[in-house]
């Protein structure tokens, strides 16, 4: 039987109604992302024809979900809001803050040892707060999601970008902060602007050696790391039916990439079937009972571009297999032009390392359709070239890959299998050499590729790809092989060709797991006492931050002015700073220290105007601090994107930061801030930021009365006494503007469930 299977459905049961509902107050046929947003607005709002990327609307989701690294923080601010119990389902998932180094038992081991503390943390405040615990091992947290929690027509939210890997199962999952997490756990309103939306149309059917990976990273060089923006993408059309669940799965899962707020494919066969075989036939049973309900109406698919903003068409017959990257998952390559774009390039074409698994493509079709062409190797006399390694997204596919004889099969072509949990993916990987900086390529069938996101060199080339091609392309150890055309020499020097890869999209004999790593919450945890070192390195309580002092900021100094890319992995990074994320004052020591310094070009590396003297950012600002002296960062376009992690909103407002000014934000980081207490301002002319000199202080003027739509005035002091006057634009409504002025949103959530 299914996890929470009375609160699904409830939602199945007052679905209809709400849909019928909505449909009248808006007289038109509803898109599947429509019906699911009007199935659950909060109680306190009704039904109307929202403006798309302009309302802010109330909705109640139906399940929080958490990974440890985001977890400690989310539920540290939860503690603070003085509640007995989450208000709805909500699971924590231990699965960031474990290395990949030697193999998955020793590795894990060395995680529980290293990290007991965190895991202890996590542990005990889940069972007090009954909220279901995934220990380290079980698995990657939108994987377990998509097997156990995920459910056709729901709405969840999670502390992680990737929670959107949902909408293979035809949800509505949102990545959020862990403060928009809490809110939610806390029983109140959750708030997001009504979405605009991208519907895609897939044509044709997937065939050969192109995979769901391809259609997304297509999708991401036709529409940019920023053209989802407010966007919810849906997918539809013959090519989406005729493809399997966990398809759907990673094409969501790298929505991500392209900074949609999420994707979703309306519910059909492939997802009853995974449903199914993954223990929930009574899921399966009750989303068949409304099947209607849980896809758009039948108008809206028919002529889609009255209905979407925007709409593309992908033919999968023609759709060739795709190389994304170096450094951003957007560079998007068709394998056959991957020699000629390298040689144009110079990138090094020889793959070092190919990597299958992560939390985006680690199903049992992938795994199962890898293997179809490692078999290849013993078969056709070929040796591989490169070296090749896999995380699986959990314990449960990892068990029936084992008893199916795939882990055998990878063995023989010298893989390496890590524990069920992100390692590589997030500079956990404990790689041999990587201090050396080496320049190198590697492939993975991960969905990021910033720079020193793998093994934290910033020499590492990564390009995404399907796990069918980055297991072709290890064999070959070649960027440039094109398994559909080229050939390999084998032992015998014969010029061999590798066939297409085969696979089942689910297991025959169904899957199977010895123990999956579920721990149960208490049942009354009101006993259940949660202890915090105060001496701890890595778990500090919060204190609330300060409210506003009720005048405009005045001579703030510029801290940074970041050039180009600056995502949350420049803002705070992962890898070896993962095991701070409980302990605020200790994370802040890598704030901005990625960040590109648009004066001297250097990384961390900023102007101490107090001193004159060039220090680290952190120091800098610490500086700053001590002095009493409030400062402002300045940004580029998508500013913060890329990860949940609101770390990169709490440390700066931690030390002292009181501004972020830039040319655009990233939803997720945005959102950060304004939770955090802090001013995201945008410049009204993009041009302005050219006028931003290392040596200014900086007025905020117009907080006094900060209003909706209103823009502020910043007033520039230059070095040699000259000044300018900017615009700046912000899109605070009126609860964000009370969440500035409380210091936080959690000022006042702590006050309202108080009181
Ligand atoms: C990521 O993929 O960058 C992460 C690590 O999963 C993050 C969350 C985090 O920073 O903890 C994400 O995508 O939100
Ligand atoms: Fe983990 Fe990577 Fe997935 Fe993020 S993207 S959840 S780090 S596997």
């Amino acid at each position: 039987m299914a996890f929470d299977i009375e609160m699904i459905k409830k939602v199945y049961a007052e679905m209809p109604a709400k849909i019928n509902a909505a449909r009248e107050a808006l007289g038109r046929p509803l898109t599947l992302s429509e019906k699911i947003l009007f199935s659950h607005l909060h109680g306190d709002q009704s039904p109307s024809n929202f403006e798309r990327g302009g309302s802010y609307v109330d909705f109640a989701p139906d399940r929080v979900a958490m990974q440890d690294a985001t977890a400690q923080m989310a539920l540290l601010q939860f503690m603070q809001a003085g509640r007995p119990k989450v208000a709805v389902p909500s699971t924590v998932h231990c699965d960031h803050l474990i290395s990949a180094k030697v193999e998955a038992k020793q590795d894990l081991q060395v995680a529980t040892t290293e990290s007991k503390e965190v895991y202890d943390f996590l542990a005990s405040v889940s069972n007090k707060y009954g909220i279901g615990f995934w220990k380290p091992g079980a698995g990657i947290i939108h994987q377990v999601v998509l097997e156990n929690y995920a459910f056709p027509g729901g709405m969840m939210i999670g502390t992680d970008s990737h929670t959107v890997n949902a909408g293979g199962l035809g949800m509505l999952a949102i990545g959020v902060g862990g403060a928009d997490a809490c809110d939610v756990m806390a029983g109140l309103a959750w708030e997001l602007k009504w979405p605009k939306l991208i519907g895609i149309k897939l044509t044709g059917k997937l065939n050969g050696w192109t995979a769901p990976k391809d259609v997304i990273l297509k999708v991401a060089g036709i529409l940019t790391v920023k053209g989802g923006t407010g966007a919810i993408v849906e997918y539809f059309g013959e090519g989406a039916t005729s493809m399997s669940c966990t398809g759907k799965g990673t094409i969501c899962n790298m929505g991500a990439e392209i900074g949609a707020t999420t994707s979703t494919f309306g519910y059909d066969a492939s997802m009853s079937r995974y449903l199914s075989s993954t223990g929930r036939a009574d899921v399966a049973a009750l989303a068949d009972g409304i099947a209607e309900h849980l896809t758009a109406d039948a108008e809206v698919y028919a002529n889609p571009e009255k209905y979407f903003d925007q709409v593309i068409e992908i033919d999968l017959n023609t759709l060739e297999p795709h190389l994304n990257g170096p450094f951003t998952p957007d560079l998007a390559t068709p394998i056959s032009k991957m020699k000629e774009v390298a040689a144009a390039n110079g990138w090094p074409t020889t793959v070092e390392v190919g990597l299958i698994g992560s939390c985006t493509n680690s199903s049992y079709e992938d795994i199962s359709r890898a293997v179809s062409l490692a078999k290849q190797v013993a078969q056709k006399g070929l040796t591989t070239k490169a070296e090749y390694m896999i995380t699986p997204g959990s314990e449960q596919v990892r068990y029936t890959i084992e008893r199916d004889g795939f882990l055998d099969v990878f063995s023989q072509i010298g893989a390496k299998v890590f524990a069920n949990a992100c390692g590589p993916c997030i500079g956990m990987w404990e790689r041999v050499g990587a201090e050396k900086k080496e320049k190198n390529t590697i492939v993975h069938s991960f969905n990021r590729n910033f720079a020193k996101r793998a093994d934290g060199n910033p020499n590492t080339f990564a390009f995404v790809a399907s796990p069918e091609i980055v297991t072709a392309l290890a064999i070959a150890g070649d960027l440039t092989f094109n398994p559909l055309t080229d050939t390999l020499t084998n032992d015998k020097g014969e010029q061999v060709k590798l066939d297409a890869p085969t696979g089942d999209e689910l297991p025959t004999k169904g899957f199977a797991v010895e123990d999956a790593g579920y721990q149960a919450p208490a049942v009354d945890g009101s006993s259940v006492v949660v202890a915090v070192d105060p001496a701890s390195k890595r778990l500090q309580l919060l204190d609330p931050f300060a409210a506003w002092e009720g005048t405009d900021l005045k001579s703030l100094k510029l801290l940074i002015k970041a050039k180009g890319k600056c995502t949350t992995d420049h803002i705070s990074m992962a890898g070896p700073w993962l095991k701070f994320r409980g302990h605020l004052d200790n994370i802040s020591n890598n704030m901005l220290i990625g960040a590109v310094n648009f004066f001297n070009e250097k990384t961390d590396s900023v102007k101490n105007q107090l001193t004159g003297s060039f220090d680290t950012v952190p120091n800098t600002q610490r500086a700053y601090k001590a002095a009493g002296i409030g400062t402002i960062v300045v940004g580029d376009e998508n500013y913060g994107e890329g990860s949940s992690r609101e770390h990169a909103a709490m440390e700066p407002r931690h030390l002292g930061v009181r501004v972020v000014l830039t040319k655009s934000f990233a939803r997720i980081h945005e959102t950060n801030l304004k939770k955090q207490g802090m001013l995201a301002l945008t410049f009204a002319n993009k041009a302005d930021y050219d006028k931003i000199q290392e040596d200014d202080s900086i007025d905020v003027n117009g907080l006094t009365s900060f209003a909706p739509g209103t823009p502020l005035t910043l007033v520039l002091t230059h070095k040699d006494g000259s000044t300018d006057s900017i615009e700046a634009n912000h899109t605070y409504n009126q609860q964000q503007i009370e969440w500035f002025k409380a210091g936080g949103a959690l000022n006042i959530i702590r006050k309202q469930v108080a009181g």
